[in-house]
């Protein structure tokens, strides 16, 4: 797949290095793991994956707390095996892209000691620090995404630094320069070793208020996301007052993109958690092309699966990021696996696994899917006891924390831990994992895994539905139709979301020309009509 633009319509496979493959024994896995696995991943028919991050952490927030930008953790291995797996990954046609954490760093990174050890070092305001209010507390009300405020006093300095995660995730300060060229610095490092891309974690955090002004008290926001709500939140977490499409970020983004430019076809996705305002940073981050190439939000990411839910989604990008490009994801590593979200009691879980991505791979945009969903890997049950993440710690039982979908892969069903590894694992292999293991579903005609090939295979036979443009069918509320239309190619789509049977009458002005069948799909269709059962797919090419 050569060209500027691979990344417009492609699908990208997340890969978590922790829980992908473990090649030492040691309970975690590791970057020679996946190389080891990189053909399966190939074989799936993706475009490219993402890799969570590999680099030095004391992995308080399980890498997402970098202490070194430029190394790979002894727990994932050396930059050799990072050499080799993007030379691996390339000779199977698979693209790279790596997630950069530079929002914030790890308190153990060195920028940070030198940081705190005195208001005078050389790199004294490369975080935010703050003096105290009168009184001694916090310089304002903001609020840490993982709990109580966004500010910790240090004893050192005699100031409070800021922290939109953990309290040892330091914020770094993108207002001074030289920070901006430290992080573009270790940028570079990354595209000399030959990655294609770069998922950039909470792009819209890198830039602060100045003013450091309290957020006012939230009120609820219409289509705002659970985690903004006024019960669990009264300031609305990280939507500060000020606007953070703010231009000192556009500024930035675009020297990002200088960047990469320098090197050819490289490309970026914004991860964009920001509730209620997310569409308009995500159009102002990706207008213009000088920018990011995509971003993703929340908004599939959090919610059920209903055709209205993901007609509304598709809608809304339409009309607000019409001159950008988004990802879509029904899943990743923070939010609960898509077929528990999405599943219920009575389902088959497999019929919902399928025909979810079968809506994934038909929609306008790229898209992210997360290891083990191809397998229909429910969200694991885990145990208080059994628990890793600091945020489900904190919040346990009403929040579970992220663990869950962060078990291990699975990849032979009679081995012990799913041949994941033979050591005991960071986090358990559940039962119900173990029988859905890759070796289980794989030739195996009406498995979930083989359905995801051939869904895939089918959107890479159609160009309309990697790059095409996407308008909605009117119907009744239960029903997704739209069309997907490129050059010679048109498709219409319809989707039944619900358990019960559904028709769907091709309106006047759509005229049925081809009947295309849709992998593991056949409802009856009479050349105007079709029946679909519940959980049921059709495309027809049309004029
Ligand atoms: O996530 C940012 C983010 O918005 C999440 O905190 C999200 O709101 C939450 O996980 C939903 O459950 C990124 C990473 O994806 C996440 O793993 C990190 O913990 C976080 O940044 C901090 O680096």
């Amino acid at each position: 797949k050569a060209g500027a633009d691979w990344w417009r319509g492609a699908v990208i496979y997340q890969i978590y290095p922790r829980s992908f493959q473990d090649s030492r024994g040691t309970g975690s896995g590791d970057l020679a793991g996946i190389v080891r696995r990189l053909p399966y991943v190939a074989s799936l028919g993706v475009d490219a994956i993402w890799l969570s991050p590999f680099f030095k952490s004391p992995m308080a927030d399980m890498g997402y707390d970098v202490s070194d930008y430029c190394a790979v953790d002894p727990m994932f291995g050396t930059l050799a095996d990072f050499d080799r797996l993007v030379a691996e990954a390339h000779l199977l046609g698979l693209k790279v892209m790596i997630d950069q954490v530079i929002s914030h760093t790890s308190d153990q990174h060195p920028w940070f000691k030198e940081s705190r050890s005195s208001r005078d070092n050389p790199k004294a305001d490369w975080y935010v620090w703050a003096e105290p209010k009168p009184d001694g507390t916090a310089p304002n009300n903001w609020l840490s995404i993982f709990g109580g405020p966004a500010w910790e006093w240090d004893g050192v300095r005699r100031q409070y630094y800021m922290h939109n995660f953990l309290t040892s995730q330091p914020d770094l300060n993108f207002h001074n320069p030289e920070v901006q060229d430290a992080l573009l610095e270790t940028v570079r490092f990354w595209l000399e070793r030959g990655v294609d891309g770069f998922r950039l974690d909470t792009v819209n955090f890198y830039f602060h208020d100045r003013q450091l002004r309290d957020n006012p008290p939230l009120v609820k926001i219409e289509g705002a996301t659970s985690a903004d709500a006024p019960d669990v939140n009264p300031y609305g977490m990280q939507n500060h007052l000020y606007d953070k499409t703010q231009p000192e970020n556009i500024d930035f983004l675009r020297r990002f993109r200088a960047l990469l430019d320098e090197y050819g076809d490289r490309a970026t996705v914004g991860e964009v958690g920001d509730g209620a305002r997310s569409l308009s940073t995500v159009a102002a981050y990706t207008a213009g092309g000088d920018k990011l190439d995509m971003c993703y939000t929340f908004d599939l990411l959090s919610e059920n699966f209903t055709a209205d839910h993901i007609r509304r989604c598709v809608q809304a990008v339409e009309a607000e990021v019409a001159d950008g490009w988004i990802c879509w994801a029904f899943s990743n590593h923070d939010v609960m696996r898509h077929v528990s979200r999405f599943s219920r009691d009575d389902d088959d879980r497999s019929e919902v696994a399928k025909l979810a991505i079968a809506v994934l791979a038909s929609l306008r945009g790229s898209i992210c899917l997360y290891q083990g969903e191809e397998l229909a890997l429910p969200e694991a049950d885990l145990a208080f006891e059994e628990l890793r993440d600091p945020y489900g710690i904190r919040f346990w039982p009403s929040f579970k924390g992220r663990d869950g979908c962060r078990t291990p892969m699975v990849w032979e069903s009679t081995l012990a831990n799913g041949g994941f590894s033979d050591a005991r694992p960071w986090l358990p292999v559940r039962y119900e994992h173990q029988v859905l293991a890759v070796d289980a579903q794989l030739g195996v005609e009406g498995s979930v895994l083989e359905h995801y090939r051939r869904m895939l295979a089918f959107r890479r036979a159609h160009p309309a539905m990697v790059t095409g443009d996407i308008a909605f069918v009117a119907t009744n509320q239960d029903l997704l139709v739209f069309t997907r239309r490129l050059e010679g190619e048109a498709l219409l789509f319809v989707f039944n979301l619900t358990r019960e049977e559904q028709s769907f009458q091709l309106p006047a002005g759509l005229v049925a020309r081809q009947i295309i069948e849709l992998p593991g799909y056949r409802p009856a269709f009479d050349g105007k009509t079709v029946v679909l059962k519940g959980l049921d797919a059709f495309v027809v090419g049309i004029d």
